[in-house]
């Protein structure tokens, strides 16, 4: 018999020879930052439907040139960590609030695409307020509804999308309707409501459904960026890991089980005019809140601050007056022409709780409310002074509502001013006006914004003259004591005494 030599060659791996049409979306990171050796796979489980998703929405993304004004709001379940892999703008919020915090986005940006982007524990159990009144509102957010009947993330307990039936951790037997209700259908929840333009359930059970996704995923977003209304995708989505089965066997029974209880439909898609007759009034912020005086016939001073940015955080007791002293500095930012915020904190005692705010004073927009490192702390109580003192940044200042420190305390490099706001205040004839005492102190010795600016907001604020009286000659007192006696260097040390 003869022999033939065979050589093998190597199948060549050019392109040159055959064109590349599908690959992976540009809109989605070259490498996944988060898996340090596996730089080129998701966290998600093999055939799990939060990644045909993801692709699903990055080529709609790319398709329509998005990519640059899309913001991506990821939800808390297993698709948490979605920041890591789409290239655009990422915000992720707390469990349920991806609507109310698209909301936010979408108003302070309009001409972005903003995606919700959550699983059913998180849109349906915990979120339900959020996604209806987004919904009912008419937001111009693209919401996609990733429905995979389980809580993926935190070991599979029952979610309201559980069919009946259907065995969870929180289920054993099986979801029962007499005991955990009916599952919730979200689609159709949404549509008896006006507003929506655009809501569809698609499924991720096999190729000729998966494309029918992509088309509602890319109608979703081509609604938003003509400026339509709120659209909402809801997709049947695969968990083979929780639902214990392997991949093929979780498409089907999204085939099987799923979509006869959840049915494929577009439930909306119509063009919505929602009524605009609140016209806003043409009034300033300052005339509004101001009360009857127009601040055009009482112009403030200009003012040069030494500060691009200033944060104060005051912190006291409940009945302190610690938050009205932050509104009231807020306000009188406002009117020195800075931009201004004020961010509450509280618990749930009216009286002698712990409460404090956050305040900003800046040249420029605020990026965020909240304080991490403040300039200024004003601690109108010890427990105050233990708890954020460290949180001053170095070279800051702290006006501690005593007339001496702890002895056993440990402070950062930071000025430390001590007034006795509550003794002088009792002197003055009333112990409430120890928040304006601190004001006083704390435009004394920092120099942030004018006395004459307090006296303005005061004035506009404080309806009792007796009161009022009380509290100018709080602020003036604040001041003289920082003159005479914190100046002289008497107050200012652990000990109480100069050094
Ligand atoms: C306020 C709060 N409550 C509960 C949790 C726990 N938790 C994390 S993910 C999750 C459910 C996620 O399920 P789902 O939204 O269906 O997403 P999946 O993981 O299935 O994609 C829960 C209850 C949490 N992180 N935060
Ligand atoms: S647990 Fe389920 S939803 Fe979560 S990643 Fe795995 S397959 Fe996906």
């Amino acid at each position: 018999m003869p022999t033939h030599d065979v050589t093998l060659e190597e199948p060549k791996m050019s392109t040159d020879n055959y064109e590349v049409v599908h690959s992976k979306s540009e809109v989605f990171y070259p490498e996944y930052e988060r898996k340090s050796d596996l730089k080129h796979q998701t966290h998600y489980c093999p055939g799990c439907g939060h990644g045909v998703a993801h692709k699903l929405i990055a080529e709609a993304i790319e398709d329509l040139k998005l990519q640059d004004q899309t913001i991506l709001v990821s939800p808390v379940g297993c698709s948490v960590f979605a920041y890591y892999y789409f290239d655009v703008g990422n915000v992720q919020v707390a469990h349920g609030r991806a609507p109310a915090a698209a909301t936010g986005l979408k108003r302070a940006c309009p001409d972005k695409i903003v995606i919700a982007y959550q699983g059913d524990g998180d849109l349906a159990a915990i979120g339900t307020a959020e996604i209806v009144h987004a919904a009912n509102r008419g937001e111009k957010i693209s919401v996609f509804f990733v429905n995979n009947a389980i809580y993926g993330m935190t070991g599979g307990q029952m979610a309201p999308t559980t069919l009946v039936g259907q065995r969870s951790t929180t289920s054993p037997w099986g979801r029962r309707p007499v005991n955990e209700g009916f599952p919730l259908h979200m689609a159709e929840m949404l549509a008896s409501l006006e507003a929506p333009v655009y809501i569809e359930r698609v499924a991720l059970s096999d190729n000729k459904n998966i494309m029918k996704a992509r088309r509602a995923v890319r109608k979703a977003l081509e609604l938003q960026r003509d400026g339509a209304g709120f659209t909402f995708v809801e997709i049947l989505s695969p968990c083979p890991t929780i639902w214990g089965k392997d991949p093929v066997e979780a498409r089907r029974w999204v085939a099987e089980k799923m979509i006869p209880n959840f049915p494929l439909e577009v439930f909306r898609d119509r063009k919505v005019e929602i009524p605009n007759n609140n016209v806003p009034p043409h009034k300033t912020v300052a005339e509004l809140i101001g009360g009857e005086e127009k601040p055009s016939s009482q112009p403030t001073p200009p003012r040069r601050h030494h500060f691009r940015e200033l944060g104060i955080k005051i912190a006291g007791f409940g009945g302190q007056g610690v938050l009205l002293l932050g509104q009231l500095l807020a306000e009188m930012g406002m009117r020195e022409g800075l931009e201004v915020s004020w961010l509450p904190s509280y618990g749930p005692e009216m009286r002698s709780g712990s409460a404090h705010c956050h305040v900003c004073l800046s040249k420029d927009r605020i990026g965020s409310p909240l304080l991490s490192r403040p300039d200024v702390l004003i601690a109108m109580n010890e427990i105050s002074l233990r708890k954020f003192a460290s949180q001053v940044v170095p070279g800051g200042t702290i006006i501690y509502g005593r007339d001496r420190l702890p002895e056993d305390i440990e402070l950062p490099q930071v000025q430390v001013v001590c007034i006795p706001a509550s003794e002088i205040a009792d002197k003055l004839g009333l112990a409430k006006v120890a928040n304006v005492v601190i004001m006083g102190a704390l435009l004394e010795e920092t120099e942030c914004l004018s006395p004459k600016t307090a006296i303005t907001v005061l004035e506009a604020k404080v309806k009792n003259p007796t009161l009022l009286e009380l509290d100018r000659k709080a602020l003036e007192a604040g001041r003289l004591y920082i003159d005479h006696t914190v100046a002289m260097g008497a107050i200012t040390q652990a000990d109480g005494f100069a050094q």
